[in-house]
């Protein structure tokens, strides 16, 4: 059986998925595209998916007859109105993240999606797909350094650019991390705090980059995430759980060590495109895959939920200076037996 994807933002990372689908999954085809340059949209297409349709809409996608499901890579204001769209059209959809910019506009995704009765939504989160976390997960779950305790994680990019806002280190980047440590611990967070070290030279004052991040977890685990979004050097993650009885590391990604002039080096990937090529190739074919058995596994809505809801409280926590609460909902029935990834 072959699934008929629409695509609705062909910017940098929606223009690779598209690549991906055409090139590298199996059991996908791409009828239609939607970009709101419609001449980026044309250009992809002519280079992945010379068949596809470039619609006038996001709206004309959503409904187009040839589109089964709908891959969501617009800007992130965008999201929440497209996959209610989606959901509305009783379509599947993969949303990249943030699911909506607020933990408001994920609660209607979840009352609209719960209305449905049937699960429609994956979001975009791709770590769970990489081989070091889900190597970490399974340690996890196999109680390999006992309860954990604390966690250190740090998340670097080498350039951020100038659309780059000081909130943005938290909604689109910090995001990824309370998603992967909400999915590794199975729990969600009471506080948060913000910290903001010296800043760094090479990125605009406003952006106060780096910042430090603590969260605390329902059961009380500490974590701290360092988000530095103009590192220079590299696209680098990092994440270290200890435990009772040891402690588990993320491991770096395979590169072979060059030793030359008197020197080791080992390449350090540049942006995330690279860094997890293979998780973003399974977690959209996991999407495929679902939508072909009628059966969706990814990071559901209630992940974006957790993972916007956190973020809001971080972003109070960054005007403030205090630790904030995050106030979450109780989970809707809907979401409590599912199989999440
Ligand atoms: C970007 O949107 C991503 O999702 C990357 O993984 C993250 O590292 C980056 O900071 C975001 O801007």
């Amino acid at each position: 059986m072959t699934v008929r994807l629409g695509f609705i933002g062909t910017g940098d990372l929606g223009a690779d998925h598209v690549r991906r689908c055409a090139n590298i999954l199996s059991g996908a085809t791409v009828p239609a595209l939607y970009n709101r340059t419609q001449s980026k949209a044309q250009t992809v297409a002519e280079q992945f998916a010379s068949e596809a349709l470039v619609t006038a809409t996001p709206e004309e996608l959503i409904e187009s007859p040839e589109v089964e499901a709908i891959v969501i890579s617009s800007a992130s204001q965008t999201h929440e109105d497209l996959v209610l769209k989606a959901i509305e059209a009783g379509k599947y959809v993969f949303c990249e993240k943030p699911l909506a910019t607020t933990a408001d506009g994920c609660e209607r995704i979840l009352h609209a999606e719960s209305a449905a009765a049937k699960r429609l939504v994956q979001v975009g989160f791709m770590r769970p797909y990489d081989d070091g976390y889900q190597n970490l997960k399974s340690l996890l779950t196999d109680d390999a350094v006992g309860p954990v305790l604390m966690a250190h994680a740090a998340h670097r990019n080498p350039f951020s650019g100038p659309h780059y806002t000081r909130e943005m280190l938290i909604s689109e980047t910090l995001i990824h991390d309370i998603n992967t440590f909400h999915w590794l611990l199975g729990e969600s967070f009471r506080t948060v705090q913000v910290f903001y070290p010296r800043p760094t030279s090479r990125a605009d004052a406003a952006l106060r980059d780096p910042q430090l991040v603590l969260l605390e977890t329902s059961s009380g685990v500490l974590i701290t995430v360092e988000v530095f979004v103009n590192c220079q050097f590299g696209y680098d993650v990092q994440c270290a759980l200890i435990g009772e009885n040891g402690e588990l590391r993320l491991p770096e990604p395979a590169r072979a060590a060059l030793r030359k002039n008197g020197q080791t080096s080992v390449a350090i990937p540049m942006d995330c495109k690279e860094r997890f090529a293979t998780a973003y190739d399974r977690e959209l074919q996991a999407f495929v895959d679902g939508v072909a058995a009628g059966t969706l596994t990814g990071p559901d809505s209630w992940a974006g939920y957790v993972a916007s809801a956190t973020a809001d409280a971080c972003i109070r926590a960054q005007k403030s200076g205090q630790k904030e609460a995050v106030q979450l909902i109780t989970q809707p029935e809907f979401y409590r037996n599912d199989t999440a990834v």
